[in-house]
Order: C-alpha cells, then structure tokens, then sequence
C-alpha cells in the first residue's frame, strides 16, 4: 500500500504515534509518505520506504497570516497524484481533516479519487473541537472521513455524544514497541538521579495546565515525609516556571529535579520506581504506557481513558483529579511495600506486551485500512 500520512511532528503523543506507525508500516514494506511542516523528529535518519514532504507556507504582504490549511492541501494532492497514494491517513483532526476533505474535494471534481481516514487523539475532541467557531467544522470533517479511528473507547464515546455524530468509530489503542521500552537491567540512571538511594518518581508531559504536573509536587512534598524521594519531571512548556516556583516556595527544590526535553525516555524510565499522571483531560496516555511497559506502576486521574490504561490496583492505582492525599497514600502505600510493588511492576510489563504490543496494534490499522479501502 502507499500511505499519506499527516500528524503534527514536533513533541506530542499524536505525532509519536504516527510516526511509530509510519515506520512500522515502512518496516514491512508498505510506501509511506509523511506530509507535514517539518520531519517528525523521529524521523532523523534514513529508513527505507520512508519519504517526506514538507509543507512550504506562501508569503505575501497581503497574507498577514499564514495558510497552512490550504498549503497542507495543496501539498496532500500533489503528493497523493504524484506518488499515486491508496489513502490519507491523517492524526489530529484539526486541521488535517478539513485539509484531507478539501483534497478529496479537488480530486473529484477532476474525476479522481482519494480516501482518507481520521484518528482522533485527545483535545481535538475534547477541547479545541468544542470551541464553538470549530464545532461545526470538526463535525463535518468527522463525518466526511471515509474511516475514523479513535484512541480509547472514551474518545469514541466523548465525540459521538459531543458532535451528536451517528458514525461507526473504530477504537484502536495506541502502541508501544515493547523491545524499545523494557525494564532493561538494573536502573542505569539511578545513582545520578538519586545519589544517596532515594525512591525516584517520574513525570514526563508538555506541561500544559492540563497535565496539572503541580499536582506531582504537592504528592511529593507529602510522600518526603515518609520516604526519602525525588521527583524528575521531563519535558517543558507553559506550566515549568509555576513548577519550578512551588518548588521553590515548599522548599524542594533539591528534590524536584527538571530534565526538561529529553528524546530517549526510554533509557531514564526504567530508572524510575513510579510514574505520575495526574490529568484533567486524558485521551489515553501514552506517556503512561511508556512507563507501564518499562515495568514502572502508575498513580494516574481518573480521568478519560486512564482507566483503560491503568488497572486499579493491579498495575497501579486511580484516584480523583486533584485528590493529592491519596495520590500519595498510594504512592507511599507502593513504595513501602516491596512485595506488592513487584507484582505492580510486573503486571504493569505483562499489560504493556499483552495489549499494547505495537505487533498487535499496526496490524489493527492495516485490516482497518482495506475495509476502508474495500468500502
Ligand atoms: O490532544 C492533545 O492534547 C494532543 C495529543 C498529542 O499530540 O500529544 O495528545 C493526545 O494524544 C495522545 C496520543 O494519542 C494521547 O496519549 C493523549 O492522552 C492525548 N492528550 C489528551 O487527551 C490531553
């Protein structure tokens, strides 16, 4: 098959996920194309049946602003014609599904045909969607969509009820490569994380307010109380300088140490004995699976589709938004008690390879693939 695929490339769980799903597609022989505005950073090096193309943003004076809807247009129908793509597949439906639409819109008025299918990943649905000036659009561009893929069963739920849409969504969960993320041996990264052989809990987001990775602080400051812990918070954006002041403010900021952007996570997580997710909004969670597959439980919100992730008290446990004294009575709870650690970590391994295992997922998109190619 030749595939178009379109997702955002800079850090983000949508784009991770499409770019692991490209190379995958590209590593059993499958043509993939990547249309985008820059190379998905997980595409540095050359890899077979892997092709790029990047989406070039017109200047004019009189375009005050840019028009990257329509230069992504532009650019899908000129490479779905001349490298003579089967389907689009495009993550993130804003704008990539209007885009996608506009193409196949193009295309038929010249007699010629393309299909494109949708996967919705988080906020376009349940926040930047609901804004009412997108509403409308985001509705239309589902409904247009000739498949459309959702990451958990909550947001197939969430967007058939907030767009009132009577469509068939497939859930395909997201995917882990399960010999990239393991437990490894030993925990490399230890000694330098906690010198004097302190528990370590991990955090990794975008720090959006969405995270609400203030919360993974406040747990802190209550499990120092009990057990010698650091807190190492990777990645960056709008939420770091609060971060960095609370911790200031509670006095830990020798505890709370701030990787910020780091690319090989899977290198620092086995080092880890916890991961922290304490959402507002959560489609999935891929960042958890990241950690749950390296044999490290989760403490996560209750929130969206967490629960399909993490199974209470199994691979780790669930609490309410916000409830940060149960976050770190569990926290403390896992932490103190070895025996049912073990068992927390190993679960979380065996969730990780039994229903997350990217051999299992990629095959789930090429079947849904030819029904929608077959349709
Ligand atoms: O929806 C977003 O906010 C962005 C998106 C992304 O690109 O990181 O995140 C969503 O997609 C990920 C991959 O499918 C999911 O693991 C995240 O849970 C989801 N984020 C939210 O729902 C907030």
């Amino acid at each position: 098959m030749k595939i178009g695929i379109t997702c955002y490339p800079t850090y983000g769980g949508s784009g991770v996920v499409a770019t692991e799903l490209g190379l995958a597609l590209a590593s059993i022989g499958h043509e993939v194309h990547f249309v985008s505005y820059a190379l998905p950073h997980r595409l540095a090096r050359f890899v077979e049946n892997i092709y790029f193309h990047e989406v070039e943003m017109s200047t004019y004076p009189l375009f005050e602003h840019s028009m990257y809807d329509l230069s992504l247009t532009s650019k899908m129908l000129e490479v779905i014609e001349y490298e003579e793509l089967d389907l689009m597949h495009v993550h993130y439906a804003i704008p990539h599904a209007v885009s996608a639409y506009l193409a196949k819109q193009v295309r038929k008025k010249a007699g010629k045909k393309i299909k494109f299918i949708t996967t919705l990943h988080g906020t376009d649905i349940t926040l930047m969607g609901l804004e009412p000036s997108f509403m409308p659009l985001v509705k239309f561009s589902i409904e247009e969509s000739d498949g459309v893929t959702a990451v958990s069963r909550f947001l197939k739920e969430k967007t058939l009820t907030n767009f009132n849409i009577q469509k068939d969504i497939e859930v395909i969960y997201n995917f882990i490569d399960i010999e990239k993320y393991t437990p490894g041996n030993g925990k490399p990264f230890r000694k330098r994380l906690a010198s004097c052989g302190e528990k370590v809990i991990i955090h990794t987001s975008n720090f959006r307010v969405v995270k609400r990775v203030t919360d993974t602080i406040r747990v802190l400051a209550k499990v120092k109380k009990e057990i010698p812990t650091k807190l190492v918070l990777i990645g960056d954006g709008p939420d770091r300088s609060e971060c960095e002041r609370l911790a200031r403010e509670l006095d830990l900021q020798k505890d709370v140490v701030f990787l910020g952007k780091q690319d090989a996570i899977e290198e620092i997580l086995p080092s880890a004995d916890l991961f922290l997710m304490p959402s507002q909004s959560e489609s999935f969670g891929l960042s958890a699976l990241e950690a749950m597959a390296c044999g490290v439980p989760v403490i996560s919100s209750s929130v969206g589709g967490l629960p399909e992730l993490v199974i209470h008290n199994e691979t780790g446990y669930i609490a309410e938004i916000g409830d940060i004294d149960r976050m770190a009575k569990y926290t403390i709870d896992l932490l103190t008690n070895e025996k049912k650690y073990k068992t927390f970590s190993k679960n979380s391994r065996e969730r990780a390879v039994k229903h997350f295992d990217k051999n299992l997922i990629v095959p789930q998109y090429i079947e849904y693939y030819e029904k929608v190619l077959n349709s």
